[in-house]
């Protein structure tokens, strides 16, 4: 649902035109005409206003480049098959949270005086998820290994980044051996309880048991954030059973690092407000990060 104390902040891109070679008809391919796109853009746009970095957001002229290449690229028969891909282009940037897009056509064949045809769609990305991963039993590159491949496999969730393994020393509980850590990013369209439930179920299929809170252990999956903080997609809880964002999350050196690792302008909300999301690498640079150390690199699952 939309949150109506939310802002939606939206990037518009209005009236890029090309020649392009698309429609069903012989001559249309053969020929050419004019195609005019609109792409409207949700995405926050405070970061990008507090921090004044082209990096903080979405370039349109990128955006723009990539409109005019599918335009001019290869032949559709319908404008809805190119209104389609470039809402895809668009949605594979991690900041936009939805898209709509507008391709008009003015010189179609029609047979009547007209001024436009146009195709709107309107297209959303699945909320963002964080995971951190964590192991000190057993051989501990194999299972992480093994674990971000059934995380690949599951379905519900696409995995767009993971990050480098850390070799970290083992925070509270009692003494135990040192761990690897990781951290993958993605998308997913289940629940944060479903979500959660798969992640326990891949834990258990890899030999972890739960007795001794914060013990050792061969696989731990945490799921650290659902949906960035700030977008309409965010998820807070603070049921025990899944706190959300993880409270420890902010404080923890051994998720922070591998996080700003695989996801830069990652942020992580600290307290309720838009004062409260904070930048990932912000926090990794305040941190004591003596107890976290490059790790092996990735083997092959
Ligand atoms: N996980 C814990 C407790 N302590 N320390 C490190 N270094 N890495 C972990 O993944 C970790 C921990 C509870 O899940
Ligand atoms: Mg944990
Ligand atoms: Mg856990």
């Amino acid at each position: 649902m939309t949150d109506p104390t939310r802002p939606t902040d939206r990037i518009l891109l209005q009236g890029v035109s090309a020649f392009g070679h698309h429609g069903v008809l012989d001559f249309e391919k053969r020929d050419g005409q004019t195609f005019v796109v609109d792409v409207a853009m949700t995405l926050d746009l405070a970061p990008a206003g507090r921090s004044d970095a082209l990096e903080t957001t979405v370039s349109y002229a990128e955006v723009a480049t990539a409109v005019v290449e599918r335009i001019t690229g290869p032949s559709f028969d319908l404008i809805e098959r190119l209104a389609e891909v470039i809402a895809d282009d668009v949605l594979t940037h991690a900041l936009v949270d939805a898209v709509e897009v507008a391709v008009h056509k003015p010189q179609a064949p029609v047979g009547h005086a007209f001024t436009d045809v146009q195709v709107r769609v309107e297209r959303s990305n699945a909320p963002a998820v964080v995971l951190a991963l964590g192991s000190n039993l057993g051989d501990r590159g194999e299972t992480l290994a093994a674990a971000v491949g059934s995380l690949r496999g599951l379905a519900g969730l696409t995995v767009t980044r993971v990050s480098p393994l850390v070799e970290t020393d083992p925070v509270g509980g009692p003494e135990q051996p040192p761990y690897l850590n990781a951290v993958v990013v993605g998308r997913s369209t289940l629940s944060p309880a479903a979500l959660l439930a798969a992640l326990h179920d891949i834990e258990h299929d890899h030999g972890r048991t739960r007795d001794i809170r914060w013990g050792a252990r061969t696989l731990d999956l945490d799921l650290i954030a659902f949906g960035r903080p700030g977008s309409r997609h965010e998820v807070l809880s603070d049921d025990p059973a899944l706190t959300l964002p993880h409270p420890r999350a902010g404080e923890r050196a051994f998720v922070l690092v591998p996080w700003s690792d695989a996801d830069p302008m990652a942020t992580l909300r600290t307290a309720p407000g838009v004062d409260g999301i904070r930048p990932v690498a912000g926090l990794v640079a305040e941190l004591d990060r003596s107890g976290v150390r490059a790790g092996p690199a990735w083997e092959q699952p």
